[in-house]
């Protein structure tokens, strides 16, 4: 295993710098009641005018709901820290207790690139595009796994609650399980899990699968997703199964079931509603001419967000003459994303391409139909961009969930607005009022552009009133306490032990 206990030169004083200027000690012997085991810390390194560096907490749902809950509990959360070849002790950073798990440059490419991103990745997205098997890459999968559950039983306390992220880490709930049978596990995993039929392809499929049973509870985005575990359980491994249940052979109760993941509801309708941010968003206007309509997308940049079909759409409209774009512009921000997986690359060069067709096809001087930013903004912006878009275009061909569009919708306070959501998304089970679309079928994805576009003020401020009651009564609040409040009440042998309040 290439050696990651050595910080680079060029950053020697980071690991004193971090714990002394918090006044905070290294914490490598406390142990947490609450701990999170994800795959990246809540914090980006910051360089400062002095040269030096610092850590800023990144702004994240996951972290918003979860901070309150570390607080009380005396809570740690366990990732990598964004460098790869490097090892960091435990640090406080204010006032959250972090663990960075050292990944060496060979493990990002095969362990995160590699099998995470360019293996379970695309798998779990209907194979939208074409998974790689390699056996190397699930090498470091196992490896890395095993490195956060190893982190995180040397954390936790006795009878702590440990909740486990995501897709890069189904293999930790096992993992954890067998040094620490005392804790007790749960796991969320945000994006889709598929029915066996593409699930099978997988050479490793058995493994993942007794992995997430080492938890609890299994938290996934859609009641879709909880019966394909269910089933593939019970087909692949041979357990019983009853419902949400699995029974495992030594008595133990495995509950599988859906918390589709929110957003800070308030939090965001509070940055949208200031002053400066509803002049941000007129200045945002003016710059594209005053448009009669603002059409807006915002998504990493991924072959899953259906990029290329509502920029198609969009093109068509324009060319054939349904729509003026000196009357109507669409604004594109790719957040930069996973830029060495090979995919993506190709994505990128795909879309700077179909941008540049549109544009030169019907564009005019100083009149691009399509503004692309392929960069990523604060928040104070994205909530700026959502209060100047008039419609928000969400056409994912696969998402677990996608808060973009819970984003839009907290921000459009006055009831203003139009939704355009992809039927493939997570968020289209809840926000049954926006224009739902079918991404692969462009003519009707033109026609529910245009309705959204034009359809009246009424039927729109019905619209969104609904999918704000739904945003505003579901926040990501809510989704922490009843996933961790039904994380409390599963396994029996476990009802005395403490629990997060
Ligand atoms: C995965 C699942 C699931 C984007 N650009 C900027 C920026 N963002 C923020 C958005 C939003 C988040 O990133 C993206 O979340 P999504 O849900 O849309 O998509 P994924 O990144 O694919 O997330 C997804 C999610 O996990 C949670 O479980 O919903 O289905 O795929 O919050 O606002 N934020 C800032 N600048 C940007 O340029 N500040």
């Amino acid at each position: 295993m290439p050696s990651s206990s050595s910080a680079p030169a060029k950053r020697p004083s980071l690991r004193r710098r971090s714990a002394e200027k918090k006044g905070a000690p290294a914490k490598g012997a406390a142990k947490a009641t609450f701990v999170v085991v994800a795959n990246r810390l809540p914090v980006d390194r910051v360089e400062l005018p002095d040269g030096s560096t610092d850590w800023r907490t990144s702004p994240g749902g996951l972290v918003t709901a979860l901070e309150p809950v570390m607080r009380r509990n005396g809570g740690a959360w366990i990732g990598w820290h964004g460098a790869p070849d490097e090892a960091l002790e435990p640090f406080d950073n204010d006032g959250l207790s972090l663990v960075p798990v050292p990944i060496s440059a060979t493990e990002l490419e095969e362990y995160y690139e590699g099998f995470s991103n360019a293996t379970l990745w695309p798998l779990y997205h209907d194979v939208v595009a074409y998974p790689e098997f390699h056996r190397e890459w699930w090498d470091a999968y196992v490896r890395v796994n095993q490195r956060f559950a190893d982190r995180a039983a040397e954390v936790a306390a006795q009878d702590a609650v440990v909740w486990v992220q995501d897709y890069q880490l189904q293999l930790v709930p096992q993992m954890l399980r067998e040094l620490r049978p005392d804790v007790r596990i749960g796991f969320f995993l945000h994006i889709p899990f598929p029915p066996n039929e593409l699930f099978q392809q997988l050479p490793w499929r058995r493994q993942i699968l007794e992995g997430l049973l080492g938890a609890d509870l299994v938290g996934f985005q859609m009641p879709g997703a909880a019966q394909n575990f269910i089933r593939l359980v019970r087909q692949r491994v041979g357990h019983k199964t009853h419902r949400d249940t699995v029974y495992l052979p030594d008595g133990r109760r495995v509950l599988a079931r859906a918390y589709p993941i929110s957003i800070d509801t308030s939090g965001l309708e509070e940055l949208a509603r200031r002053p400066e941010t509803e002049a941000r968003a007129m200045e945002i206007r003016e710059s594209l001419g005053n448009p009669d309509k603002v059409l807006l997308g915002i998504d990493r940049l991924d072959y899953t967000k259906g990029l290329r079909q509502r920029l198609r759409a969009f093109g068509e409209l324009v060319t054939d003459g349904t729509i003026d774009f000196e009357q109507a512009v669409f604004v594109q921000v790719a957040t930069p994303s996973r830029e060495r997986v090979d995919q993506y690359r190709v994505l990128r060069d795909d879309i700077d391409r179909l941008v540049g067709r549109i544009n030169g096809d019907v564009g005019r001087i100083g009149h691009p139909p399509i503004t692309y930013l392929h960069s990523s903004y604060p928040r104070d912006e994205m909530a700026a961009l959502y209060r100047a878009a008039d419609v928000m275009v969400v056409t994912p061909l696969r998402d677990g969930m996608n808060l973009v569009a819970k984003e839009y919708v907290a921000c459009r306070y006055d009831d203003t607005g139009a939704l355009v959501l992809s039927e493939f998304a997570g968020a289209a089970a809840e926000l049954k009022q926006a224009y739902q679309v079918n991404p692969y079928d462009i003519n009707g994805m033109k026609d529910r552009l245009y309705e959204a576009m034009t359809g009246s003020t009424r039927d729109r401020a019905r619209r969104m009133r609904a999918m704000r009651k739904q945003v505003t009564e579901h926040d990501i609040d809510r989704w922490a306490t009843t996933f961790l409040d039904e994380l409390a009440r599963t396994d029996p042998t476990h009802d005395k032990k403490p629990r997060p309040v």
